[in-house]
């Protein structure tokens, strides 16, 4: 509880831990960032898990490999520039390479409002997902974010919470577009960024705001995503100290 409360007051709140958050965190620690990654599951790595139908591999393709090949992760070459990968490697890698970043990511937390103060976006409420799920009444926990990224995936769950409660921001997520493999990776990247003062967007989450195509088992613009909204935030943000952030 001690740590917890130690937590409440972050530079950026990550929400959810799946590839495109993981990545996020990771860089976004790298840069000096308070930066918490809160995963509603028991567990990290979102749709990675999934691989393709199943079978435990999924695609990445060039420039994304960089970023695998920063953490170690083994590639084995396709054809040019395209590779395929161990989804249980890339979860484990991708987690403990944000935490080794300085990251802290908290599991069994669900996100279910923002905290708006009338200008911009100022942190995250939560409640933890077993309280969620049992439909009892207790009051949620909130954290204090100069930054909040939605990295809940095609559900886009956070931008849906500002589109419904607070309309003045004019959110709209109308939901991604049917499949369009190589449209899609560039254009999730491509519009990747703010979408509210406070409010970021990246993954998945992109494609449900701005109506882009969804892909197959690929993983690419999910990395890059990740990282390109840790580079945007990180450029426009003061920085606080947390002894509990140390790398
Ligand atoms: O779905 P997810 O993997 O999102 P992503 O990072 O990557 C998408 C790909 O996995 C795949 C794809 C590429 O081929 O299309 O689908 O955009 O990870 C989202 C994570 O967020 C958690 C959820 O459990 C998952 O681990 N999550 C979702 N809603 C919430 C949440 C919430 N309200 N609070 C906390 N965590």
């Amino acid at each position: 509880m001690e740590e917890l409360l130690s937590l409440v007051e972050v530079d950026v709140a990550v929400v959810g831990g799946g590839p495109s958050g993981l990545v996020a965190g990771r860089y976004l620690a790298k840069e000096g960032l308070s930066t918490l990654i809160l995963e509603r599951r028991l567990s990290f790595g979102g749709g990675i898990g999934g691989g393709g139908m199943l079978l435990p591999k999924v695609l990445v393709q060039t420039p994304a490999d960089k970023i695998l090949r920063e953490i170690n992760v083994k590639l084995h070459e396709l054809e040019e520039g395209l590779y395929v990968v161990d989804t249980a490697e890339m979860i484990a890698k991708l987690a403990s390479s944000a935490i080794d970043a300085g990251a802290k990511i908290i599991l069994g937390i669900t996100v279910e409002d923002l905290v708006y103060r009338g200008d911009r976006v100022a942190g995250v409420v939560t409640q933890w997902t077993a309280v969620q799920m049992s439909g009892l009444h207790v009051d949620p926990l909130a954290f204090k974010a100069k930054a909040v990224v939605d990295c809940t995936g095609h559900e886009a769950e956070v931008l849906k919470v500002a589109s419904r409660k607070i309309p003045e921001l004019k959110i709209t997520v109308p939901g991604e577009k049917s499949m369009w493999t190589s449209m899609a990776e560039r254009s999730t990247v491509e519009k990747t960024g703010e979408v509210a003062p406070g409010l970021f967007a990246a993954g998945m989450a992109v494609a449900a705001l701005h109506q882009t195509p969804r892909m197959g088992p690929i993983f690419g613009g999910m990395l890059l995503s990740g990282r390109k909204v840790a580079e945007l935030i990180a450029q426009g943000i003061e920085r606080t100290t947390n002894p509990r952030f140390k790398s």
